[in-house]
């Protein structure tokens, strides 16, 4: 005779395991760390170097170089040494048909001090593109405060929590802000090197948009790292490194070397930032 055995049922659990997860940088994202460390103070000597050549009055593009990529330095050293970092809590509710919703806690790394470099470096990066351009100071100071307020919310997106409009709304708000700094740059920016003759025009608009492609790659890392999570702690520290390299060293280094070619003309500035009072 058969007997029925009975469908096993899975026992519906009373405590529920621990979940937490940690996305948190590896041997290579620290490493990464390091090295830029490295990378950026050599800039900096690199650039203090060359800023000796030059008369004082004529040093400004390379005083805001150095200090962004000294700022930089700091920066990826307290990165480096797990300061300028902390641990954001993330909780994700999941919906079941039959049983109570779970969460699923993660805590991510996110690396504030980039967000107090960026608030230092990317005003100095504008400044250097203004002064080049020769935009007026309104349209320079327009475009650092559209710049500061990208940032900092930026920071506030990092913070945000998942489910609110948090997140996304500061994101949001974030590349509206950016879309601003583009427009000041490109559109007032362009229009001042242009009567600056053609050599410079040339200059601004390749720097211009060199500057363009790589600052757009910053709110895509970030979408993928600090915004789905889609990607890891140290593929997002490399992306940075990377992008920051670029966007700060060998921006500078373009910058500085095409200066001391350009003709005296071409990069003059005005009495209040090459300081009048210097003869040399
Ligand atoms: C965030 C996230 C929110 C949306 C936007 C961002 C843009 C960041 C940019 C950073 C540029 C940094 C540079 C650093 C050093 O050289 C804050 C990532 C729009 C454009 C150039």
């Amino acid at each position: 005779t058969a007997t029925a055995t009975p469908t096993p049922v899975a026992p519906i659990p009373t405590v529920m395991p621990d979940h937490d997860i940690y996305e948190v940088a590896g041997d290579a994202g620290k490493k990464t760390l390091w090295v830029v460390f490295v990378l950026m103070l050599i800039a900096s000597a690199g650039f203090t170097l060359m800023s000796w050549k030059v008369p004082v009055s004529k040093r400004l593009y390379h005083v805001i170089t150095t200090i962004i990529t000294l700022t930089a330095a700091l920066s990826y050293f307290a990165m480096a040494t797990g300061h300028g970092v902390s641990l954001q809590k993330i909780v994700i509710r999941e919906q079941h048909d039959h049983v109570p919703d779970t969460y699923e806690t993660t805590y991510r790394e996110v690396y504030f001090a980039r967000y107090i470099d960026w608030s230092i470096t990317t005003p100095l990066l504008l400044l250097d593109l203004g002064l080049l351009a020769g935009m007026s100071g309104a349209h320079i100071i327009m475009a650092i405060v559209a710049d500061l307020t990208m940032v900092l919310t930026g920071m506030f997106a990092a913070f945000g929590s998942e489910d609110t409009a948090q997140k996304w709304g500061w994101y949001t708000i974030s590349c509206i802000s950016f879309i601003f700094v583009i427009w000041h740059l490109a559109i007032n920016g362009g229009a001042n090197a242009r009567a600056k003759g053609e050599k410079l025009r040339t200059f601004f608009v390749a720097i211009g948009a060199y500057t363009l492609i790589l600052w757009t790659a910053y709110p895509i890392v970030w979408g993928f790292a600090d915004g789905s999570r889609k990607v890891g702690v140290d593929a997002e520290i490399i992306a940075y490194a990377i992008l920051d390299v670029l966007a700060k060293a060998v921006f500078g280094a373009w910058l500085l070397v095409t200066h001391a070619n350009l003709r005296e003309s071409d990069v003059e500035l005005n009495g209040f930032w090459s300081n009048g009072l210097s003869r040399d």
